[in-house]
């Protein structure tokens, strides 16, 4: 089939689009008039939790459910935005209560529950700053962001906790409370259902200002341990309009965003974007299964859907007669995000759903949704979409120097994004190094490259770094290669993403053995079953490959590209080039 335009095509029974005529928005756009579309709060404040919920009360949607949640044992449970605005009042008393301050972090790790939900909410309403943690994670990456975080509270399961947390608690200084969601009161641990019932459900609006830090989220960049980026208050300015505009959310849909919050998907678009907007949200408690996702889509009556490349290609594998047995007709709207969607799936989901998914890009960094195919435009399969209303989006190429060249339609260069929207990130925690390498002149520098054509267009064609993605989730080479080193029997160690049919790109790692073991297939099984209990199944490698040596660069660095392009059989080109390429690397 040849890769054509899909020509927007309003279904029936759909209203106009919430975006109608971008390129007309561009011009009168500003984010300040945005910001006053906001019900703010007195003295210039802002609050995201306070307009996901609280607004929404006042607006009279306080008996519409905020959250229905389905847990992967078929129970259900229905929270309405008024019973979310007093337990996320509850919570934030509690806080106050603990002697949590403006600014400390919670974490958060659990499966996807309303809990979580509800901690999101009153750690924002208390000021204090909401990070979560990928419940997937193992020992050491959820030990790495605790550390690093400085957490002060930490809400969780008591399964969680047993196996994940309470093993290396001693190594948690700051960590002052743990609360558990399923447990009563236990050894260095609290139920957070008898705190919460405790507090009172009143408490006078939020005094966070919209600078005041928000959200932590650890995101993995080559070197170094994972960097915390941090946002404020204001990002829920682009929460709003790019729901709005880019995911079509309007009052009173049923929505819902497969990404799991420990991940930044999971947050701005599993909880932020769609209560501000006003919309029902189903969470899902259970893991991927195609009949299980077509059912939620058919009997909970979902309107808007986003979802990821991964999930799709699985849809894909179990076939257009399985997504045919389900009557979707409710749905409006589909989009995805977090990996190349490649045409394929576009058109698979014309062909099998009815409509075409809409792919988006953004990073953790940028915090909302920077460039999409939205409703009201052509999509052109293969592309990320065209910037949204409001971003300002250049493939640039950095000058040595220092600030960048603005590249051509057609050229290849980095994806750049100027500064100045509400939910870019304002820091990495304590890694102001790290956070300048990200700027040049005015300009966020992405890290991704690609290319845009004439129609202004982006077209995604790798990363200029390490970092890879599988399954959507982003992991950094660091984080995989120290464990291994904790090995005795590695030398060294360099990690690659192998392409995957369904994950996008699977972990693989070399390894070269230190004098005095030899390669076998139980020592292959030993590191990776090493590997993975520290690690975590999504973290942890799939593959592992022995090599007598691996390709360093002159100052001793493992060159992963090479390593890669052997993976892939390509040619290894010119050696000194690659080296010296290497050695510029930020
Ligand atoms: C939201 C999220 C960001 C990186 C980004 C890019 C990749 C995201 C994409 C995409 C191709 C898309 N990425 N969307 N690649 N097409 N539509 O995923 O944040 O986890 O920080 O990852 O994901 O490489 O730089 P994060």
């Amino acid at each position: 089939m040849a890769w054509t335009t899909i020509h927007k095509q309003p279904l029936p029974s759909e209203s106009t689009p919430n975006l109608i005529d971008e390129e007309a928005m561009r011009t009168p756009f500003s984010w300040e008039t945005a910001r006053t579309e906001l019900a703010g709060l007195p003295e210039g404040g802002l609050n995201i939790a306070y307009e996901a919920v609280d607004r929404q009360v006042q607006n009279g949607l306080g008996e519409t459910i905020a959250l229905r949640w389905l847990g992967k044992n078929g129970e259900r449970r229905e929270y309405s935005y008024a019973e979310l605005a007093s337990l996320s009042d509850r919570f934030a008393n509690l806080l106050e209560r603990l002697g949590i301050d403006k600014g400390d972090r919670i974490c958060v790790l659990t499966g996807r529950i309303p809990e979580l939900h509800i901690s999101a909410l009153g750690t924002l309403k208390a000021g204090a700053i909401f990070c979560p943690l990928f419940s997937a994670f193992g020992p050491e990456p959820l030990r790495t962001r605790l550390v690093k975080s400085r957490a002060r509270l930490l809400v969780t399961t008591s399964a969680l906790y047993q196996r994940k947390i309470q093993p290396q608690r001693a190594q948690l200084p700051d960590l002052e409370h743990v609360l558990l969601v399923d447990s009563s009161d236990g050894d260095g641990t609290h139920s957070l259902r008898a705190l919460l019932e405790a507090e009172s459900s009143q408490r006078p609006p939020p005094t966070t200002l919209p600078e005041d830090r928000a959200l932590l989220h650890f995101t993995s960049g080559t070197t170094g341990t994972p960097k915390g980026a941090v946002h404020v208050h204001d990002a829920v300015t682009a929460h709003r309009l790019t729901g709005r505009w880019a995911l079509d959310l309007r009052p009173g849909d049923i929505y819902w965003c497969t990404a799991d919050p420990g991940w930044v998907t999971g947050v701005s678009y599993g909880i932020i974007a769609p209560l501000v907007n006003g919309v029902t949200l189903v969470v899902d408690e259970a893991e991927f299964n195609a009949r299980r996702w077509y059912s939620i889509l058919e009997q909970e009556k979902v309107n808007v859907w986003y979802t990821a490349p991964t999930a799709i290609r699985m849809l894909m594998k179990a076939g257009i007669d399985t997504a045919r047995g389900y009557d979707l007709s409710a749905l409006r709207f589909m989009a995805s995000v977090g990996e190349p969607l490649n045409p394929e799936a576009v058109f698979w989901g014309l062909e099998a759903l009815g409509r075409p998914f809409h792919d988006t890009w953004w990073q953790t960094e940028t915090g909302a949704i920077m460039i999409a195919n939205t409703r009201s435009q052509d999509i052109h399969p293969g592309s990320m979409g065209r910037p949204l209303p409001g971003i300002e989006a250049a493939i640039v190429r950095r000058r040595p120097e220092g600030g960048v060249d603005l590249l051509e339609p057609g050229e290849e260069g980095e994806l750049a994004l100027r500064v100045g929207w509400p939910s870019m990130f304002r820091d990495y925690l304590e890694d102001e190094a790290h956070y300048r390498q990200c700027f040049a002149a005015d300009w966020y520098l992405s890290g991704d490259l690609a290319t845009r054509d004439s129609d202004g267009y982006f077209w995604f064609l790798g990363r200029i770094d390490d970092v890879i993605k599988t399954s959507g989730h982003l992991i950094g080479p660091f984080e995989v290669e120290n464990v291994l080193m904790e090995h005795p029997a590695v030398a060294e160690t360099g990690m690659i993403g192998k392409p995957d049919e369904f994950a996008g790109q699977i972990v693989k790692v070399f390894v070269a053995l230190k004098s005095g073991y030899a390669p076998s297939d139980a020592l292959r099984r030993e590191l990776l079953s090493f590997a993975r209990t520290r690690l975590g199944p999504t973290v942890a490698p799939r593959e592992l490959e022995f090599m007598s040596d691996l390709p360093k660069t002159r100052s001793g660095k493992i060159m992963r590209r090479l390593l890669r392009a052997q993976e892939l059989g390509q040619s290894l080109g010119d050696l000194s080039t690659l080296e010296n390429q290497e050695e510029q690397e930020p």
